[in-house]
């Protein structure tokens, strides 16, 4: 960073969900980063010489109705920062911090109430943070990864809790429940609203709805994860119902395990981060084509319509190209991704019907190592045989 260079970065504000209810709070993820602070409405400002810190001041009242806040007075022990000031005197204050000769790097992406003001009182030339800190981001370092392992291992069990519980008869919403009591359990919560998706609704990338009954004979497609700190997993499994996957269920299942663990195993330092779709795509459009599912060589997007896999960290897509001056880039150690092909096969009168609404996705989270890689998640069972071994053993 130059010496008239200034970062401002700040944290989200309370979110309004009805009424006087707010949604819980979750800080934004680049300032979390920068200064490990979770309450609401902080902004930062970073210098060469100087960080400061503005947050909410000491209110009796406030504090007795909403929780406890860290103040100004302890803040810069607590934060490690170099002052400390009340949120409220941010556009009197800001100028004391900022002058006319600074270049400033901000970006209005967290939902703090104040972002318009720093734009608008500011004269300074204004450069995107953004793309800095995704790169600073997308490498995770050794407290980062131990985050990352916790939040993986504990949604990894949540899974295989969630197969020794399933039963035909049960709804979506059970299963779901089980998975959220395991996370809030081991003190995480989820990382996004989970997919709990049986039937036909497997088939449906983004189910949230997990209202429906649980039948004989069909699949769960379970896509969910947790945060610790603030690191995030995305683990996706998916089961037969009643604990024994049909013919043309594992025929299937089969292609999308065989596309993962392909996938998985190309990663490593200096390959190219698009390696694993493509060999996921390259297996499962010619198992596709081998069952007579894929008629036409180039009509895989109707099977399998979403890449193989995202950065994953703060954030559950986390932050970080994919591509640098329009060539994708190389795997490099410390990034972590997921590796998630799916297929997908709605009700299609030129398909067989034994294969009508199957969706399957098997997801793992994948650090990239000095010499190789990690799977993070690698204790959710994914084989057929431990998947059905692990339902026998059904506990409800
Ligand atoms: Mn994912």
């Amino acid at each position: 960073m130059s010496d008239n260079a200034v970062v401002i970065v700040s944290s989200n504000s309370e979110q309004k969900r009805n009424s006087d209810v707010n949604y819980p709070f979750r800080p934004d993820s680049s300032f979390w980063y920068l200064t490990g602070f979770t309450e609401p409405d902080a902004i930062a400002v970073f210098s060469n010489k100087n960080y400061s810190i503005f947050l909410r001041p000491k209110d009796k009242t406030k504090e007795i109705w909403n929780g406890k806040r860290l103040g100004v007075k302890a803040a810069p022990k607590v934060l490690l920062a170099d002052n400390a000031y009340s949120i409220d005197d941010f556009l009197k204050s800001i100028h004391k911090l900022i002058n006319k000769n600074h270049l400033v790097y901000f970006d209005n992406s967290s939902t703090n109430k104040l972002n318009e003001n720093i734009i608008s009182i500011l004269e300074n030339e204004i450069k995107s943070l953004n793309p800095v800190i995704s790169e600073m981001r997308l490498i995770k370092d050794s407290t980062e990864i131990q985050n990352m392992q916790t939040a993986a291992n504990i949604a990894a069990n949540a899974h295989m809790i969630a197969m020794t519980k399933v039963s035909p008869g049960l709804y979506e919403y059970h299963v779901a429940a089980e998975i959220g009591a395991e996370f809030r359990t081991r003190n995480s919560d989820h990382a996004y609203p989970p997919i709990v998706a049986s039937g036909e609704n497997s088939c449906i990338l983004h189910y949230t709805e997990n209202n429906k009954i649980l039948n004989d004979g069909e699949l769960l497609l379970i896509d969910a994860g947790c945060e610790s700190l603030g690191y995030a997993s995305d683990i996706t499994r998916t089961f037969p119902i009643n604990g024994r996957f049909s013919k043309a269920q594992k025929q299937i299942y089969q292609i999308v395990l065989s596309a993962q663990k392909s996938a998985i195993t190309c990663i490593k330092p200096g390959e190219k981060v698009n390696t694993p779709h493509e060999i996921a795509c390259d297996i499962i459009s010619s198992e596709l084509t081998k069952l007579g599912i894929m008629k036409e060589p180039n009509n895989l997007t109707e099977f399998y319509m979403h890449k193989t896999g995202h950065w994953l960290g703060l954030d559950v897509h986390d932050v970080g190209e994919y591509k640098i001056d329009n060539d994708f880039r190389d795997f490099k150690e410390g990034m972590v991704t997921t590796v998630e092909p799916g297929i997908y096969i709605h009700k299609n009168d030129k398909i067989d019907p034994e294969y009508w609404n199957i969706g399957i996705r098997i997801e793992d989270d994948v650090l990239v190592t000095k010499d190789g890689h990690h799977v993070l998640s690698k204790s959710a069972v994914k084989e057929v045989k431990d998947i059905e071994y692990l339902m026998s053993q059904n506990i409800t």
